[in-house]
């Protein structure tokens, strides 16, 4: 049956130039890891491709990615990365079997991509990161180069089926340089990972060692209604584990305390300086209940979070360092921070100057940021969306103008000035939950910092606006909890939410996308009453 025996051999043509390549891409990313674990672990392959995909992906796209995956985003695309490195390394494997030197090219052609994104990133530290995805590539060929030629005679229409003489021999050969092969890269890879973990050890401990100084100037007593008893209804105070994150950190930085600085320069600058944490740490401190939002948020949505920050006064540096505030005569009117990672957020000069709490954050929730969340120091702007104020891992402020500079997310088409709007939330009921008839507690959260909330009303259906209850109000700058007793009657039912700004201003109806300055529009849930 020669059509049999040709498919078959196709079969195992198919299955070992598979096996090569897949062998070839694990190789080169494993032996990468390693390169990478020695070096700069932000230099990996996966870490600098998916940085560099997040830098090139239209806002619009960015924005479904993070409203179907949410915080999972990085994973996903992660993945899809590897997905789509797998396919072609199946390619090149097939490709392979009848082209040795073709397919291993191929191989050096994606170490030579690697190395261009690493490159391209805005935290590359210089040449020295093109080696992980070079090195990675060049083991990755030579590891395809050696299984294509294990694997010609066993490809062979002829030499397939043998089970004995030199197939069988062939294919012996194969498999036990393939085994050897797996075995190595899966060595190199838990030893890069291995001195990954070390490098971020010096982080790790300066993180533990370090004891926050009491505040100059504590927050002020939380009232003790600011939390109403409603099942479902969030927390008033975030914990640091629950608290959202929005970063485009593939690899979150560990930032070691001790060797950290600060450094205050540009325009109006009259004396930059270099800060240690030590220094700020020796400086008077102030504590501040101050919820941050994410422009990204929909309406209804996640990403916002209320938490006791502790930091320096970032207005005290600024005037040391000599920065007037545009309105008296300073020639800079936005500060450009700069993370580790390379973001860059812009925020207005004379917003962090106007006597608000705008702060360079060392504590959350009485510990010292948690990684996530930008260790050792980050900053935070009550009333300012996070991509405009609130730079995680901060190692630079540059003072400078709007004219002269746009910083990542308004290069990406996002709005040079975000102000957070007025938003309401309706936590409880859930959408299409069956409350039972009778009494119904509505409840959730609205916020509009550096304004404050002075009035939520809800609507049932088409009805009138009913004024619902407020929690007590922490500050202007926190979120403020509500609640509606709803007699809930049998049918599908919508309920409506909407909130008064503290200047009177009624929350708009007008339903907007979030970009580029933040979604408007009044949250609503669909129940069934049974
Ligand atoms: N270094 C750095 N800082 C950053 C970002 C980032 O991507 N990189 N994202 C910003 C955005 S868009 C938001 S909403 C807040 C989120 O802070 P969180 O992750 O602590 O909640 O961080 C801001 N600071
Ligand atoms: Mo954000």
């Amino acid at each position: 049956m020669p059509c049999v025996s040709s498919f078959r051999s196709k079969l195992v043509r198919a299955a070992l130039g598979a096996l090569a390549g897949l062998l070839a891409a694990f190789t080169a990313l494993s032996v990468a890891e390693l390169v990478a674990g020695l070096l700069r672990p932000a230099a990996g392959p996966v870490t600098v491709v998916g940085g560099a995909v997040i830098d090139r992906t239209p806002a619009a796209v960015k924005d479904f990615a993070i409203r179907t995956f949410g915080e999972n985003d990085k994973i996903v695309l992660q993945l899809g990365i590897l997905a789509i490195l797998a396919l072609i390394a199946i390619g090149l494997g097939i490709l392979a079997l009848s082209h040795r030197r073709a397919g291993a090219a191929g191989v050096l052609l994606f170490g030579i991509v690697g190395a261009a994104a690493a490159l391209s990133r805005p935290d590359s530290a210089g040449a020295g990161d093109v080696l992980p995805s070079i090195i990675g590539a060049v083991a990755g060929a030579l590891v395809l180069y050696v299984l294509a030629t294990k694997a010609a005679p066993i490809a062979a229409p002829d030499g397939a089926d043998a089970q004995t003489g030199p197939g069988a021999w062939s294919r012996r050969g194969f498999l036990t340089t393939a085994g050897a092969t797996a075995v190595a890269a899966a060595s190199a890879g838990a030893l890069g990972r291995y001195f990954t973990g070390r490098q971020g050890q010096g982080a790790v401990a300066s993180r533990e060692s370090l004891v926050l100084p009491k505040p100059a100037s504590p927050a002020p007593a939380v009232p003790a209604g600011v939390q109403l008893k409603v099942p479902g209804i969030t927390a008033f105070t975030t914990s640091n584990s629950d608290f959202y994150r929005v970063d485009t950190a593939l690899t979150v930085p560990k930032v070691d305390a001790g060797t950290w600085r600060l450094r205050i320069h540009g325009k109006g600058v009259a004396r930059p300086r270099t800060y240690t944490l030590d220094q700020l740490l020796a400086r008077p401190l102030i504590e501040r209940d101050i919820t941050l939002t994410c422009v990204s948020n929909e309406v209804g949505g996640p990403y916002i979070g209320n938490a006791r920050w502790l930091g320096v006064p970032l207005a005290d540096l600024l005037e040391e360092a000599g920065v007037r505030p545009p309105s008296k005569g300073g020639r800079a009117d936005q500060l450009v921070a700069r993370s580790v990672d390379g973001m860059t957020l812009g925020s207005p000069v004379e917003d962090l100057m106007d006597g608000r709490d705008a702060i360079l954050a060392v504590g959350m929730n009485g510990e010292p940021l948690p990684f996530d969340h930008g260790f050792p120091v980050r900053m935070l702007v009550p009333g300012l969306y996070g991509y405009v104020s609130a730079c995680k891992w901060i190692e630079d402020i540059e003072l400078t103008t709007f004219e002269a500079y746009d910083p990542y997310w308004v290069k990406r088409k996002w709005a040079r000035k975000a102000p957070i709007k007025t938003q309401a939330r309706i936590d409880t009921p859930k959408p299409f939950a069956r409350p039972a008839a009778g009494t119904v507690t509505v409840a959730g959260v609205a916020w509009a910092q550096r304004r404050g909330i002075s009035r939520v009303e809800i609507r049932v259906d088409d009805g009138p606006w009913q004024d619902a209850d407020l929690a007590a109000q922490a500050g202007i700058d926190t979120w403020r909890q509500w609640s509606y007793r709803w007699n809930a009657t049998p049918g599908g039912h919508n309920l409506t939410v909407r909130a008064t700004d503290g200047t009177g201003q009624v929350q708009t109806e007008q339903r907007t996308r979030t970009i580029p300055d933040g979604a408007s529009g009044w949250h609503s849930v669909f129940v069934t009453v049974p």
